[in-house]
C-alpha cells in the first residue's frame, strides 16, 4: 500500500513533468538553486531535486509514529569508527570513546556570525524535539525508531547562520561528508539526535550525535559527527556513488 503510494507519487512527477515538458523544469531549476557537481549521468539528481522543489510543499512533515510502532533497527555502514580493524578507523574518535565523549565537541563553522563548538550538554540546553519515523534504507530495509535532539535550525540560528548561506555540509569521524541544502537545514524534523529510543544514541547508530533528515534516505542521515560547515556555494564533497538528493 505504503510502496504504491510513494511510486504513484512519483509517477505523477514524472508525468507533470513530461507534460508541461521544459516549462516546469526550467521554473525548477530557476526557484531552487541546482547544484552543480559531477558529471552528465548525475544530471538526473537535479532533476529529481528540482521536481521535488518545484511540485511539493517544502516544509511538508514525514510521518510520524507512537511507540507501539518502534521496530528492531539494524545498524549499517560505520558501527564503531574506534575499531582499529575498521577500514575507516579514527584514532580520535578512539580517544573520544575512552573518555565517554566527556571531550567530544561539535565545531560550527563557515558562514555563521559565531563559530563555535557544543558539547553534548551545550546541545542538550537547547529546547529538544523528540519525533518517531521510519528510517529507510537503500539496501532495501525500513526501520522505526524514536529520535530525540535539537533542531539544526535552533543550532543554526545560534551561531548566527549569515543570510547568503545555502547549504550546510556535514563532516563525520569515519570520513563520511555529506551535504544537505537550507529547505532541509530548517525542516522542522530535521535534528541532531543525541537520543534513540529514550536512551543516550548508541555506539552503532552514531554516538555521540547523529543527523536526522526525515525527508531524504537513509544515508542522508550521518552518523558520528564531527563538524558542520556552512557554506554559500555548494561543496563538492566527492562522490560517494550515492545520489546527492535523495527525497522520499
Ligand atoms: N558516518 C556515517 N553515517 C552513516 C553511515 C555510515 O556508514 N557512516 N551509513 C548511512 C546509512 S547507509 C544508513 S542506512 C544509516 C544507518 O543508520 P543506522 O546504522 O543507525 O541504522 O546511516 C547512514 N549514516
Ligand atoms: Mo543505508
Amino acid at each position: 500500500m505504503k510502496k504504491k503510494h510513494i511510486i504513484t507519487r512519483r509517477a505523477a512527477i514524472i508525468t507533470g513533468l513530461t507534460s508541461l515538458g521544459g516549462l516546469l523544469l526550467y521554473r525548477g531549476l530557476k526557484s531552487a538553486p541546482t547544484p552543480t557537481y559531477g558529471n552528465i549521468l548525475r544530471m538526473g539528481d537535479a532533476l529529481t531535486y528540482s521536481a521535488h522543489r518545484a511540485l511539493l510543499p517544502g516544509q511538508s512533515l514525514a510521518k510520524e509514529y507512537s511507540r507501539g510502532d518502534i521496530s528492531s533497527f539494524p545498524a549499517t555502514g560505520t558501527t564503531n569508527p574506534g575499531d582499529p580493524s575498521w577500514q575507516y578507523y579514527s584514532k580520535d574518535y578512539a580517544q573520544l570513546q575512552k573518555n565517554a565523549f566527556s571531550d567530544w565537541r561539535l565545531s560550527v563553522e563557515g558562514r555563521v556570525a559565531k563559530p563555535g563548538s557544543y558539547s553534548i550538554s551545550d546541545l542538550q540546553q537547547f529546547p529538544s524535539r523528540t519525533q518517531i519515523t521510519r528510517h529507510t534504507c537503500e539496501e532495501g530495509w525500513t526501520a522505526i525508531g524514536e529520535w530525540t535532539g535539537v533542531p539544526l535550525s535552533s543550532l543554526l540560528q545560534d551561531a548566527g547562520i549569515l543570510p547568503s548561506a545555502r547549504f550546510v555540509n556535514f563532516y563525520a569521524y569515519d570520513g563520511y561528508a555529506d551535504s544537505i541544502d537550507m529547505l532541509d537545514a530548517f525542516h522542522p524534523q530535521t535534528i541532531l539526535a543525541y537520543g534513540m529510543n529514550g536512551r543516550d544514541l548508541p555506539l552503532q547508530h552514531g554516538a555521540p550525535l547523529r543527523l536526522r533528515l526525515e525527508k531524504q534516505i537513509g544515508y542522508k542521515s550521518m552518523k558520528y559527527l564531527q563538524r558542520i560547515v556552512v557554506s554559500d556555494e555548494f561543496v563538492d564533497l566527492g562522490d560517494s556513488g550515492w545520489a546527492w538528493y535523495t527525497g522520499i
